[in-house]
């Protein structure tokens, strides 16, 4: 069904309170800068283009975790719950008309929204999450309180969204089995993100295994991981950060780590994921012009619009 549509909805979701830098929210708005509409026209997309959404602020009001029930930290999670609200029913309604769903950020604390509203619409899909990081950690397990490092914590049902102001709509939400999702690019794991990707037996290529085989054989072996147990393919999301790119290539981000993708890997990891013919869904997140402005902000920008070019069907030859 994924061949078929080429109707691709553009959903902007600059909501930035997921992590504490300026900027962030600034992120759909120089990716679309960047050319999207006409790089999409190009490669025979229709566009379905609706705009960017709008988000609260936190306030000193705001309701926040009760510590006497959980011990740890989600900073903003008032605010990050509603805004993935938003998002989340965007998408769904996208994604059940049966359009591609490309979601602009933003902060990686989004894809909560996206990702459940994929699998409300496509129950069986399989996540390819491209990151410098596992994003698997709970209030518990994080070492900041930032909550772009909990989405799939909470995808996976390792928060309980009752005991989190603004996520009370997220208990009926669809969850992830730990087999549909695999990483990429990782090289910087919390201690208690380490445990749950042993504990839940998740298939994570780390930038060791990208050294040892290659970035085409990782991206093979990340692909064959998410076929489902009666050998079909799932529908995929792929959920890309940009900062599982090296910081040399795609430098204004806010977490940056050494050693990432390199400019063709990263290109690479969206193509493969492409060719498959089953993506029906991608987040581009964290892309922050204001970390480094200038020329390397527009680098790493255009880089980000590259790889949504790459995923949805940009080829050399
Ligand atoms: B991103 C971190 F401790 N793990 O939880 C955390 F290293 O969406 C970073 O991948 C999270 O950019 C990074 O704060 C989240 C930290
Ligand atoms: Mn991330
Ligand atoms: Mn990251
Ligand atoms: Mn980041």
């Amino acid at each position: 069904f994924l061949r078929v549509p080429k109707t691709a909805s553009i959903i902007g979701a600059p909501m930035s309170w997921g992590q504490p830098r300026a900027g962030t929210d600034q992120g759909s708005q120089i990716l679309r800068a960047c050319g999207l509409e006409d790089n999409l026209l190009a490669l025979e997309w229709r566009i379905d283009d609706k705009g960017d959404l709008e988000f609260d602020e936190p306030t000193r009001n705001d309701p926040a975790i009760d510590p006497t029930k959980v011990q740890g930290l989600a900073k903003n999670c008032f605010t990050v719950g509603k805004g993935l609200k938003k998002i989340h029913d965007r998408v769904y309604e996208a994604a059940k008309e049966k359009e591609f769903a490309l979601i602009l950020g933003g902060d990686h604390s989004l894809s909560a929204g996206s990702v459940s509203a994929i699998l409300r619409a496509r129950p069986d899909t399989g996540i390819i999450w491209v990151d410098a990081h596992g994003d698997l950690n709970t209030p518990e397990t994080s070492p900041s309180g930032n909550m772009h490092g909990m989405p799939l914590g909470l995808m996976l049902g390792l928060i309980d969204p009752t005991l989190l102001p603004g996520f009370e709509w997220f208990k009926d939400v669809p969850k992830l089995n730990p087999e549909q999702i695999v990483f990429v690019g990782l090289r910087d794991l919390d201690a208690g993100e380490r445990k749950i990707i042993r504990d839940h037996k998740i298939t994570a290529f780390s930038m060791h295994h990208v050294d040892r085989f290659g970035i085409g054989n990782v991206m093979d072996m990340a692909i064959e991981s998410l076929r489902k147990p009666d050998g079909s393919m799932r529908p995929l999301h792929l959920s890309y950060d940009i900062d599982a790119v090296d910081p040399e290539v795609a430098p204004s981000t806010g977490t940056v780590v050494r050693g990432g993708l390199n400019f063709r890997e990263a290109h690479y990891v969206a193509e493969a994921v492409g060719n498959t013919g089953m993506l029906g869904s991608m987040d581009l997140v964290e892309v922050n012009p204001k970390l480094a402005p200038g020329p390397e902000s527009e680098m790493t920008a255009a880089l980000g619009m590259a790889l949504i070019s790459s995923a949805m069907g940009a080829r050399i030859i």
